[in-house]
């Protein structure tokens, strides 16, 4: 790749920034390519096993902490921000419902690896009208780059216990992409904010998966545990699950950055009707064909069926019925499922069908209000409701 001597950076980054923003990015930086400040955290959460099996993570270390190792000839990196968060959002109505799906509101509308991956490839586009001598590649998510560590460097936010990236205006509620790029651009600032004493995430954290300020155990976290693994969901942390079937927000709920997070005006990224705030029992009872055809485009089909019939399961398991009616509802399709042709899924109803049953006999025994494991969530939705007026 050549380096360009002929053309205004200044005036080439200026238009960058306008040209992001028109093309429905939220915040649009330029960070340098050192990462080295992060590869002995990086090598550590390794070390420690903290990736379960993404064992995409172990591999290509070292191009993960040198971008120009991935793209030769990398110079500088353009990330860019997106806001996710859909209109609507009901969060604490959703989470309080037992008997209603909570799906991760980054995962309600169109798959973000497409909507961003195109919208960076215009991005280069325009760069390359102003110059010829661009030579990029784009990523969302895809690859081995630390998103987190060149959005810090490119001014976009700071990195909050929870892990993920905070923007003092927007929160957190916003997917990362990164243009790598030839041109010497001028790069921003890191900003500077901090968490500071807070450590609210790192309480209300259902499954205690951030184990250290900005240190997440990938294999506690729900988001891992219902999207990235395979097998079955280990027992210690089903019930902490509740009803969140596909990822979990409460790491962001509970952060007050996310007061003045902005609904998205990306209507990709809006909720579709057949998951938001659908029953548990809806959702587990779609065919394949059904979930087939309601989660095309979205980023829920990457998980397959088989995995999204064990989640539901666990979810059921979960419920606290209203009435014996619901309760008997719930253990008949339950039992319709058994024979589902796959064993770990089995499992997961068969697991869910005594816990129903247990909820039974307690009930039996003496009315319980609150499963003890729920009082967290109902501390969440309390948090909710006061503090997040916009979104609640
Ligand atoms: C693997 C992965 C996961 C894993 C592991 C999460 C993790 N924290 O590592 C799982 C499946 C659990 C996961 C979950 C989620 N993910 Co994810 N995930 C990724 C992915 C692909 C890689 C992250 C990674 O490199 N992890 C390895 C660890 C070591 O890196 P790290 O967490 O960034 O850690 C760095 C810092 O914490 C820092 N650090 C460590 N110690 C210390 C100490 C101090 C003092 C300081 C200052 C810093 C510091 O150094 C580390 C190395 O740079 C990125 C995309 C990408 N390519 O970057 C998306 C990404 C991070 N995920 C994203 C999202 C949205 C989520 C979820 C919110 C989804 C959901 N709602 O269910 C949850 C949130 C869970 C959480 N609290 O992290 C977004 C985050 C956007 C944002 N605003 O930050 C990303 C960037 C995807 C995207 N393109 O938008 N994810
Ligand atoms: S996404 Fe949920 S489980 Fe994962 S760290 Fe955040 S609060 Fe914990
Ligand atoms: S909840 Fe508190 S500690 Fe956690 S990320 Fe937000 S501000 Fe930081």
């Amino acid at each position: 790749m050549s380096v360009i001597n002929s053309i205004d950076l200044n005036q080439l980054t200026d238009n960058i920034k306008t040209w992001g923003k028109s093309l429905g990015f939220q915040q649009v930086g330029i960070s340098d390519i050192d990462l080295s400040q992060h590869e002995e955290a990086l090598k550590r959460w390794l070390e420690l096993g903290y990736q379960g099996d993404m064992s995409f993570l172990e591999r290509n270390v070292e191009k993960r902490l040198s971008p120009a190792e991935l793209v030769p000839g990398t110079m500088r990196i353009i990330s860019v921000r997106m806001d996710y968060l859909p209109p609507d959002a009901s969060f604490a109505q959703n989470l309080k419902s037992t008997s209603t799906a909570y799906i991760s509101r980054y995962a309600l509308g169109r798959d973000y690896h497409k909507v961003i991956r195109k919208k960076l490839q215009k991005l280069a586009e325009k760069i390359q009208d102003y110059t010829k001598d661009l030579s990029f590649r784009p990523f969302v998510d895809s690859a081995p780059v630390l998103e987190h560590a060149i959005a810090e460097k490119a001014g976009i936010g700071w990195t909050g216990k929870h892990s993920l990236t905070i923007n003092k205006e927007a929160g957190s509620y916003f997917f990362l992409g990164e243009l790598f790029i030839n041109l010497p651009l001028p790069t921003d600032q890191p900003v500077e904010e901090n968490c500071g004493k807070c450590t609210a995430c790192i309480s209300i954290c259902p499954t205690q998966a951030i184990v250290e300020p900005y240190v997440v155990d990938g294999r506690k976290c729900i988001s891992y545990l219902t999207i990235e693994n395979d097998g079955a969901i280990p027992m210690q942390y089903r019930k902490a699950i509740g009803n969140r079937v596909y990822g979990c927000d409460d790491c962001q709920l509970i952060c007050p950055w996310n007061k003045y997070a902005e609904v998205t005006e990306e209507k990709d990224f809006f909720a579709r009707q057949l998951l938001h705030n659908r029953s548990l029992l809806g959702l587990f009872e779609w065919n394949e064909e059904t979930f087939l055809n309601n989660t095309e485009g979205s980023a829920i089909r990457r998980i397959g069926y088989t995995k999204w019939k064990r989640n539901l399961a666990v979810g059921l398991g979960n419920v606290v019925p209203e009435s014996v009616e619901e309760l008997i509802k719930l253990e008949k399709a339950l039992n319709a499922s058994l024979d589902f042709p796959n064993s770990m899924v089995q499992e997961h109803i068969q697991w869910a069908l005594k816990e129903l049953s247990d909820y039974r006999s307690q009930q039996d025994k003496g009315p319980l209000k609150v499963k003890p494991e729920n009082r967290q969530t109902q501390r969440l939705v309390r948090s909710i409701e006061k503090g997040m007026p916009k979104h609640r």
